[in-house]
């Protein structure tokens, strides 16, 4: 395994320990109690749990781990995830309640209650329809935070169409892979995005992929931006014209229990992407039950905001699925944190009173930068519980936020999960735990996580080692679409004889037997709470024509948690060192047309050669010293070990 950073070691010595008050702890949705029942009987557990949703055919079978890594969860059972979403809260006499706040970029607003999201999504449904959609087709949603976003993952999860939805950020090349990897038959997307309060073009980026990928029957198209946009006829639709014209009323069908509910596709080790595959009532009941536990979410009170993007796992699970089970009201924000000021987040909480907030440790680092004054102009006093997600917090941003954001009081969680658990595994309960700044602490009731050695075995207090779940849990991915031997190969053999699912997360137990998670042992980075492949990175700067060989680390980042920084060889006579300025940036532009401006390597450094073994693996642990000014390690596996002088002193003279 990779050693862990240098700022990770410190977070072991954190000690201080932050419980819950009385107040908190005697109104919390959950209590220590929880783990008992969890432990007496877990599968009775499970069961309980999934009697939070409504379903049209109770299960026979809690569990069916007979094929194995294959989960069945609620076996015989049927549901509609949409209906269990939306029209069971209008039945229930929460029409008028309002489910999204929306808040655009430009500073529009819409209250979506209810009852207009059943009415949208109803209408979304049967647009769906006209459009040739039905049940385990594959949908393609490729759209900034708009309210027509969600309205779209609701449809296909009520027609039983599978949604696959793209990151906005990501480029024409990335959308292209992903619609045709899981072949999808319809994009929907907007014809521009804002982005820091400029409108930017979006479909263009659709035009491009759809014109490669062949199985895209038609593009529906919501207008956001109001930019120009080229048009195909027969294949283009606009929002307005084909679903504002629908009937309101939508029947939702019952589905088995493992029909499938999305693919969301992620990094892995390799250059292509896994198409991660959810199903409906294991995954439903997960979401629900972590939302409601670890949030503390009170349906009647409180007002919910989780910052992710619906592009990431964290927006489907804990935007769209677990909140609006639980009839949630939540804010749904749909620009950058600084757009027009810093303060922008601060002034939405304030306007609407939000009482959790769920982000990541990248912005809150960002928000220390820009200086706690910013926050303190603010009324944040309708702040109960914190919560984090999608890297490891370090001790002091878990402490600035519970000051500057939480003003001293409110429980933090720091929730540890991955797009492959679809659900919350590890974090404090905020009303029975004493939390530990930098610690995700103890896996939740009804799931079981170990930290083993390099043989499987559990390690001891104050030992580390990698992060595995030894039972399976309702939310757990289904499979790889399209890939079984890739599902099995990437989380179920290095652990095969104990039938361990390997997370590829480092992690410890401090002297508590509390964990700490230590970022990944594989070749994922994590920049800004997002897994990028340095594979993927490396292929692309491959496929550049100048670009002879390259190599690709991420090295530990202030505010990213880590940047991307790479090592090319540029092919024939283009100088060393920094000449090569305008040559960097055209690598630097065509890493993020082939994958995304977030792949954008932080640095590129232009080299004569690459550490390499005996047998031609490139030492990436040679090029991360050398990316965070680290004295050089051990060069004796190296085939020639000049090579890292050669580098070291090209770069020096190129600076
Ligand atoms: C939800 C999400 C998963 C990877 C995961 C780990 C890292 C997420 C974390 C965390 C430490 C936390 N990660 N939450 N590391 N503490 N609280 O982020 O999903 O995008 O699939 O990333 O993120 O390395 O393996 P995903």
């Amino acid at each position: 395994m990779t050693e862990p950073h240098a700022a990770l070691d410190n977070l072991l010595t954190e000690n201080r320990t932050f419980p819950p008050s009385e107040e908190f702890a005697a109104q919390a949705n959950a209590t220590a109690e929880l783990y008992d029942t969890a432990n007496a009987d877990r599968e009775a557990f499970w069961a309980e749990q999934a009697e939070r949703l409504s379903w049209d055919t109770k299960w026979n079978q809690v569990l069916d781990w007979s094929n194995a890594p294959f989960a069945k969860w609620f076996v015989g059972g049927k549901l509609n995830v949409a209906y269990n979403c939306v029209d069971r809260h209008v039945e229930s006499g929460h029409g008028d309640q309002v489910a999204i706040h929306w808040e655009g970029e430009p500073g529009d607003s819409r209250a979506i209650t209810y009852a207009d999201l059943q009415r949208e999504v109803s209408k979304a449904a049967n647009a769906l329809t006209e459009l040739g959609v039905g049940a385990e087709d594959r949908v393609a949603i490729y759209m900034p935070m708009v309210p027509e976003a969600i309205f779209s993952m609701l449809a296909c999860a009520r027609l039983g169409a599978l949604h696959s939805v793209v990151f906005g950020g990501f480029s024409a090349e990335a959308l292209r892979t992903r619609i045709e990897d899981s072949r999808a038959k319809l994009v929907i997307t907007t014809d521009g995005q804002y982005r820091r309060g400029t409108p930017a073009p979006l479909k263009p980026a659709v035009d491009e992929a759809v014109s490669k990928a062949g199985s895209v029957e038609h593009v529906l198209v919501v207008k956001r931006t109001d930019s120009d946009v080229e048009w195909t006829e027969g294949r283009d639709v606009w929002w307005h014209d084909v679903v504002d014209r629908q009937s309101d009323q939508h029947t939702p069908e019952a589905f088995d229990s493992e029909h499938p509910l999305f693919i969301l596709y992620t990094s892995g080790t390799t250059g292509k992407p896994k198409g991660i595959l959810h199903t409906s009532g294991g995954f439903l009941t997960q979401t629900s039950y972590t939302h409601h536990n670890v949030f503390d979410l009170k349906p009647d009170t409180d007002v919910y905001w989780c910052t992710a993007d619906i592009g990431w796992v964290t927006g489907h699970s804990y935007i769209v699925y677990g909140p609006l089970s639980n009839r949630v009201t939540q804010v749904v924000y749909e620009g950058t944190p600084n757009t027009p000021h810093e303060g922008r987040h601060w002034e939405i909480v304030q306007k609407y009173g939000v009482t959790i907030y769920y982000t990541a440790p990248t912005l809150i680092r960002t928000f220390m930068k820009w200086g706690a004054d910013i926050p303190a102009k603010h009324d944040l006093s309708s702040l109960r519980v914190l919560g984090s997600v999608g890297e490891p917090i370090n001790p002091e941003a878990w402490i600035w936020y519970r000051e500057n954001v939480g003003g001293g009081r409110t429980p933090i969680v720091d929730t540890w999960w991955q797009t492959e658990t679809g659900a919350i595994m590890i974090s404090p309960l905020p009303g029975a735990t004493s939390a530990k700044p930098g610690s995700a602490q103890r896996p939740l009731p009804g799931v079981s996580a170990k930290v083993v050695d390099d043989q499987g075995n559990e390690v001891g207090k104050g030992g580390g080692g990698y992060l595995v779940l030894d039972e399976p849990w309702p939310s757990m991915l289904r499979g790889i679409w399209g890939d079984e031997e890739r599902y099995r190969d990437t989380y179920w053999s290095r652990f095969s004889e104990q039938g361990f699912y390997f997370a590829g997360d480092g992690a410890k137990y401090d002297a508590d037997g509390d964990i700490w998670l230590l970022g990944r042992v594989d070749d994922v980075m994590n920049v800004s709470g997002h897994r990028i492949s340095t594979t993927e990175v490396e292929s692309a700067l491959v496929s550049h024509p100048t670009v002879a060989e390259a190599a690709v680390v991420g090295a530990s980042d202030a505010t990213t948690g880590q940047g991307i920084v790479a090592f090319v060889i540029l092919r024939g006579g283009v100088a060393e060192g920094s000449d090569g300025a305008e040559a960097i940036k055209a690598l630097r532009d065509h890493v993020a047309k082939e994958i995304g401006p977030i792949a954008k390597p932080r640095q590129i450094m232009v080299v004569p050669e690459l550490p390499k073994t005996r047998s031609g693996k490139i030492m990436r642990r040679l090029l991360r010293d050398v990316a965070e000014n680290r004295q050089v390690g051990d060069v004796t596996t190296l085939a020639d070990s000049s090579v890292m002088d050669l580098i070291s002193s090209g770069l020096k003279s190129g600076a």
